[in-house]
């Protein structure tokens, strides 16, 4: 184990230039950008050919975003920049050999950066490093699972076992994955989503009863009114810059509502149209909101209340039909609203007053209006309460399963949501657990299990004694870094089903073991023939992905047929499932998805049609399966987290050239900044106040309760954003964040709202 769980720490920084923000996103920049990924890593061939087939019908399902596929034509191109980076980087042809494991000890390759990580390549076959060793070594299949099998069997309790996982699964991995912990005897399944959209899950759960998002691609085209909030689609979601296209296009006013103006939501300039590759595009946000860092919930409370003031002297303002037919506790908002001071929430949010004025005439004007989000508004404390603040907004309007209009949460990985609806989450209804037991003859634990947070808690306690990661890179995708890797060190072994080298194989448990798998690009032979398999995108759409790709090394094996592999091994004379089965027939868990999970109904022939099929989503029905049987109001308190005094606020975001902790180069093109990811975005006037000047290296330290944690050496740079707040990037910033300090209710780390203070380095 190495002594530096985030070493990206270099001592100069000759690399870094900048340019100004950019103005619009996509154009040919995009495009070089695509081409130079695809050629420097796959080649023209691989590259071409995975290009060719990437969001087809028939061809593999992006393995970047959630955005949806167009559900009728499809252009021959039907990707992004960052998606065909994501293709380049998994579809690369150099390799991670035992070679390089020779050649590099585990402690040497801690001491690189994620970006040098990313660029090794694709992981030839399995690895293990025996305890007390410097350096891993090949290990067999039979071995490997041999190894884990064993550690299972001997704990003293399944509950010591943890079973994380990373949103790119497949459907059919994840139901398997669940299935296995369910067997072996626990519901330890945390995942990607408990630091990613957790908070938008519980929110809408309770206020309209599911807790996905209740729109189409359709109803996006067709919106008057768009909110983005907390989102920076130009990098994260390509792809929805084509529908708010599209839905500017049929008239659409937008409005961006963000602490920074993103290049994406300024301008888009659609790469497949020759016009504006030649430097035309496409203004998309009308009115930018700029609000202070966790301003939301107030900003939200002042739009509720310029709406009831309008419905004081006009009668077409409040949906009165849905308020008394479909909703409830609207009385006790309406009071808990008028009662907020105006003052008050301008000074919280940041926002001023015209402008929330502005946003609820825009409510009040318009009947189709569709709120999207991301992570702005999921990784703060008050989570929870703000986006029930602004369902509150659809509520009264009876903004919500009609045409046009709804709630829609913008999901991170490409399957996260479909992991969830197989059952990947540390608690499930008890019905699931009964078609579970019926459909397999087991006993499904009910004791709730742990989610992230909890699960890095028991690590460090020595509650939790085997980590197993299907995907991700927990290490650096989690809070609190340096607690994290104690808390990993503290496992008898950690083991991580992966395409790429990240550094969660290097910060291990005493043994640890990589198993290499196939990505979504590559072609999955099985004993009964090619396989494909089924994810679930943003909008509940579940549609089928088939690579046809060479595999990268013959000795991969598939994430299905590692979960069958794993259980055989582990669970042995007690097992009642035919493992083997499925690994030949992915059509198999198919039909045991069917039987276990509501909606998938003829599964294997409804999505075998072109473009898959719609799960059945009771709130865009308008039936509202919530305790009261209505879509609820909330009357939440205002709990905004302010910078306090000598602090800012930070938040952690996303460059252009990453996903998550999966670094492809070290440039954010659209924020103007270039060869360097230390950097902190900081306003002049608080850089002035600090007397830095700009590019001055500083040591930036968070204060959370009486604990405090430090980075060295970052450099400001002045940058347009709220005095007060401060911007790092993700993952380099995740020593900052304190475990504890998280979203209630969902326990989301708050990412986006950290109490820093900032020192010129060495000062
Ligand atoms: N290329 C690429 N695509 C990705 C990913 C990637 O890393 N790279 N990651 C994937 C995943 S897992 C996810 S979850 C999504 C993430 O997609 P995003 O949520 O767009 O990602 P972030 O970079 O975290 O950006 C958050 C945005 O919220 C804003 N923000 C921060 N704090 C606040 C606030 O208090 N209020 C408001 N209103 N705004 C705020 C930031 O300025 C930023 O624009 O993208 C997915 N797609
Ligand atoms: N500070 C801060 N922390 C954050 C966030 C933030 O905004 N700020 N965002 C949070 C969010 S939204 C999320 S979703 C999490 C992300 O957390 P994770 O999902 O755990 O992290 P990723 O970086 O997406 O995982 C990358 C690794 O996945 C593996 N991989 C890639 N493709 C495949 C595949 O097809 N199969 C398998 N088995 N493995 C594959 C590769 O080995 C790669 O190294 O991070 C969270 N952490
Ligand atoms: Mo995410």
């Amino acid at each position: 184990m190495s002594d530096s769980p985030n070493s990206n720490t270099p001592e100069s920084f000759e690399e870094l230039s900048r340019s100004e923000p950019a103005d619009k996103a996509g154009g040919s920049g995009a495009v070089v950008s695509s081409l130079k990924n695809v050629l420097q890593q796959s080649g023209l061939l691989r590259g071409g050919k995975a290009l060719a087939m990437l969001n087809q019908k028939g061809g593999f399902d992006c393995p970047s975003c959630a955005w949806p596929d167009p559900d009728g034509k499809r252009s021959p191109s039907e990707f992004c920049e960052n998606g065909a980076k994501a293709v380049a980087s998994e579809t690369t042809r150099r390799l991670v050999t035992t070679t390089f494991f020779e050649k590099y000890s585990v402690v040497e390759l801690a001491e690189q950066s994620d970006y040098w990580h990313d660029q090794q390549g694709r992981i030839e076959q399995p690895f293990y490093l025996p305890e007390g060793e410097t350096h891993y070594e090949p290990i067999s299949w039979e071995n490997a699972f041999e190894k884990i099998g064993g550690h299972l069997r001997n704990l003293g309790d399944p509950n010591e076992a943890i079973f994380y996982t990373s949103g790119r699964t497949s459907n059919e991995a994840a139901f398997l994955y669940q299935l296995f912990a369910r067997t072996f005897g626990t519901n330890n399944l945390p995942d990607c989503s408990n630091m990613c959209h957790e908070s938008s899950g519980l929110a809408l759960k309770q206020s309209i009863g599911v807790a996905k998002g209740t729109v189409s691609l359709e109803d996006i085209h067709n919106a008057e009114l768009l909110l983005i909030i907390g989102q920076n689609p130009g990098t994260n979601h390509p792809r929805m810059l084509s529908s708010l296209q599209e839905a500017k296009e049929n008239g659409a006013r937008i409005i961006s509502i963000n602490p920074l103006q993103e290049a994406g939501l300024k301008a888009f300039a659609h790469p497949q149209r020759m016009s504006q590759l030649l430097g035309g595009k496409t203004e998309i946000a009308d009115d930018f909101i700029c609000l202070k860092t966790n301003g939301d919930q107030a900003l939200f409370k002042g739009v509720a209340k310029r709406i009831l003031e309008n419905a004081r002297t006009r009668s077409d303002v409040l949906d009165t039909d849905f308020i008394e037919n479909f909703a409830n506790g609207f009385e006790v908002f309406r009071a808990k609203t008028d009662s907020e001071d105006w003052d008050e929430l301008v000074r919280l949010s940041g926002a001023t007053r015209e402008q929330m004025e502005m946003l609820g005439d825009a409510f009040c004007e318009n009947e189709r209006i569709i709120s999207c989000w991301a992570m702005g508004l999921t990784q703060h404390r008050n989570a929870v309460a703000t986006i029930q603040e602004l369902s509150n907004l659809h509520l009264m309007r009876g903004a919500i399963g009609k045409y046009g209009a709804g709630l829609c949460p913008v999901r991170g990985h490409s399957n996260v949501q479909g992991d969830r609806t197989m059952g990947i989450c540390e608690i499930m209804p008890e019905a699931f657990h009964r078609s579970l037991e019926s459909a397999f003859g087991i006993k499904s634990p009910r004791e709730m299990g742990h989610h992230v947070v909890d699960a890095i808690r028991a690590m460090k306690a020595g509650n939790g004694k085997v980590f197993f990661a299907m995907g991700g890179n927990f290490l650096s995708a989690s809070p609190d870094t340096d607690y994290t890797a104690e808390a990993l060190g503290n496992c008898d072994l950690t083991v991580h089903v992966s395409t790429k080298l990240n550094r969660s194989h290097l910060i291990t448990g005493k043994e640890a073991l990589i198993l290499p798998c196939l990505g979504r690009s590559e072609r999955d032979e099985q004993k009964s023939g090619l396989q494909w398999i089924t994810v679930e995108n943003s909008m509940g759409i579940v549609s089928r992905s088939q690579g046809r790709l060479q595999p990268a090394s013959q000795w991969l094996k598939s994430e299905v047929a590692i979960v069958c592999g794993l259980a055989r091994a582990t669970l042995l004379e007690e097992d009642k499932i035919d493992w083997g089965l499925f690994e030949a027939d992915y059509s198999f868990i198919r039909d045991k998805i069917e039987e276990v999970i509501p909606g998938f109904d003829s599964f294997n022939e409804r999505v075998s049609q072109p473009g898959g099929f719609y799960l059945y989503n009771a709130a865009k029905e308008r039936v509202f399966e919530t305790g009261t049987g209505k879509a609820n109001f909330f009357a939440c308190d205002l709990d905004i987290e302010a910078a306090k005094e000598n602090h800012l606020l930070l938040m952690t975001i996303r460059s252009h050239d990453q996903y998550n902790t999966t670094v492809y180069g070290l440039d954010d093109r659209y924020r103007g900044v270039y060869g360097e990811r230390r950097v902190i975005f900081m306003n002049k006037v608080d850089m002035e106040r600090l007397d830095l000047r700009p590019e001055a290296i500083v040591d930036v330290s968070s204060q959370f309760e009486d604990e405090t944690r430090t980075l060295n050496r970052f450099i400001a740079l002045p940058y347009e954003i709220p005095e007060g707040c401060a911007a790092m990037y993700f993952p380099e910033a995740n020593p900052l964040v304190p475990l504890n300090h998280g979203a209630r209710g969902s326990f989301t780390p708050a990412s986006k709202s950290i109490q820093i203070r900032i020192a010129q380095s060495g000062a």
